[in-house]
């Protein structure tokens, strides 16, 4: 077998596509078993070509072995592994001249620790052997204006949001708008068919223009409004995470808020929300607001006792740089720096998606606050996996988000501000759990 790398990456058009069959001897057994590993090593592999990744789909054989192939604008790139043999066959197929196959072989070679790589390259419709046929287009001319019209859906291109058994797909327009790996998480912003703009860390939907009010008026209103209905409307706020800028709009929507301290630990994320996301990030430049990069947990470790009258955690999900926030520590530093009266609100993910989190996050905080200081409530949020999301309500004087509510101050607040999907009916029904959440939650 040949190998003709680095044979002419950027060669004249003789063929409509480049084939090329690859051998990779000597690989890591353990990577060739490993799903994930392989679908991100071949998903990068088409990306550092330059390919626009339209899909991918893999599967794992039993007891070893891995299939599976990464559909691209410019055709695929397909694979089966024995992990028992360290092998791995590949083909890397593209059309046109845009993509070059063998940035995809170096990179798929070092992503396996390859020993020894060999292919052969084939010109798969040879165009000294093709006609060109003359094409009708009639077909393709609208009926009225018997204009040329371009074919309605010629791309389908999905960002997915998944574990090993549920995933949520959104439908955008190809490359990112943004993508950098940050040093804490790849942080993208994608531009969707339904949903807007879309900010996503290592791949986990964080919020889009068109249903991010769910998310941000939910954890922000519920906790503001109860304190307003005590009077004791909350005059510092402490956000941590947040980094779109969302929290914060909505914080400063209540007039008796003094100042916001937010501390965000990627800056990338701040950056990515300003260029592409000013209907969340405009609020980041209000005076009142102290933006702070850095480690949320560090910064609360030394913060001062009652320091702030309600803390929000807005988090993105525990893997990566949030994982801490899901911690036990972190969670009696919020409670430390509530004043007597205050009130802490956390995203606590989704019930059914991630019920390990969900159950041990609402178990930590009960441990901390009491369990009848704890309450939980659901909001859906249309782009997050399964929709169904979950906050944490704390106090620690016992107030209760239902029954200190003022419905109609709520209503005329959320009138007067012409909130998305907070309303008094809402904040009210957002605690009625259903039977499997309550079960969940119950403890021995
Ligand atoms: N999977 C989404 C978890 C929610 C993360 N927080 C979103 C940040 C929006 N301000």
């Amino acid at each position: 077998m040949g190998n003709a790398h680095p044979s002419a990456p950027k060669r004249a058009m003789k063929s409509l596509g480049r084939h090329i069959l690859v051998e990779f001897h000597g690989c890591s057994a353990e990577i060739l078993n490993d799903i994930p590993r392989i679908e991100q090593g071949m998903l990068d592999a088409a990306a550092q070509a330059g390919a626009t990744i339209i899909s991918s789909v893999f599967h794992h054989f039993s007891p070893f072995g891995v299939s599976g192939v990464v559909v691209i604008q410019e055709s695929h790139l397909a694979i089966h592994t024995w992990p028992e043999y360290g092998y791995a066959a590949v083909d890397l197929f593209t059309c046109g001249d845009s993509v070059n196959p063998w940035v995809s072989y170096d990179a798929l070679k070092s992503a396996f620790e390859a020993a020894h790589g060999s292919a052969i390259e084939i010109n798969r419709g040879q165009l000294d052997l093709l006609e060109k046929l003359d094409v009708d287009l009639g077909e393709l001319r609208d009926q009225k204006t018997q204009q040329l019209m371009p074919p309605k859906h010629s791309r389908s291109v999905w960002f997915t949001d998944r574990d090993e058994n549920i995933a949520l797909s959104i439908r955008h327009r190809g490359k990112p708008l943004f993508r950098e790996a940050s040093p804490y998480q790849l942080v993208e912003v994608f531009d969707t068919f339904k949903y807007g703009k879309m900010l996503a860390v290592d791949k986990m939907v964080m919020c889009s223009e068109k249903d991010e009010t769910a998310y941000h008026e939910m954890i922000v209103h519920v906790p503001m409004l109860t304190m307003t209905a005590v009077e004791q409307p909350a005059k510092k706020v402490l956000v941590i995470g947040g980094g779109d800028g969302g929290s914060v709009r909505e914080i400063l929507r209540h007039s008796r808020v003094e100042s916001v301290t937010m501390v965000e630990i990627d800056e990338a994320v701040v950056r990515a929300s300003r260029e592409f996301l000013p209907s969340l990030s405009s609020a980041l430049e209000d005076p009142k607001l102290n933006l702070m990069i850095g480690d949320g947990i560090e910064y609360l470790r030394s913060a001062s006792d009652e320091s702030f009258d309600c803390i929000v955690v807005d988090s993105s999900d525990p893997v990566g740089p949030a994982t801490g926030l899901f911690s036990t520590s972190f969670y009696k530093d919020v409670y430390r720096c509530l004043t007597p009266r205050g009130v802490m609100v956390a995203q606590s993910e989704s019930p059914r998606f991630n019920q390990t989190a969900f159950v041990q996050l609402t178990h930590c905080l009960q441990d901390i606050f009491g369990e009848a200081n704890i309450h939980t409530y659901l909001a859906f949020i249309q782009t997050y996996p399964t929709g169904m999301w979950s906050f944490t309500y704390g106090t620690k004087d016992g107030t209760h988000p239902v029954r200190s509510l003022n419905p109609t101050a709520a209503t005329e607040f959320a009138t007067a501000h012409s909130l998305q999907y907070y309303n008094s009916d809402i904040h009210q029904a957002a605690f009625c759990l259903p039977t499997f959440i309550k079960t969940m939650l119950a403890r021995d």
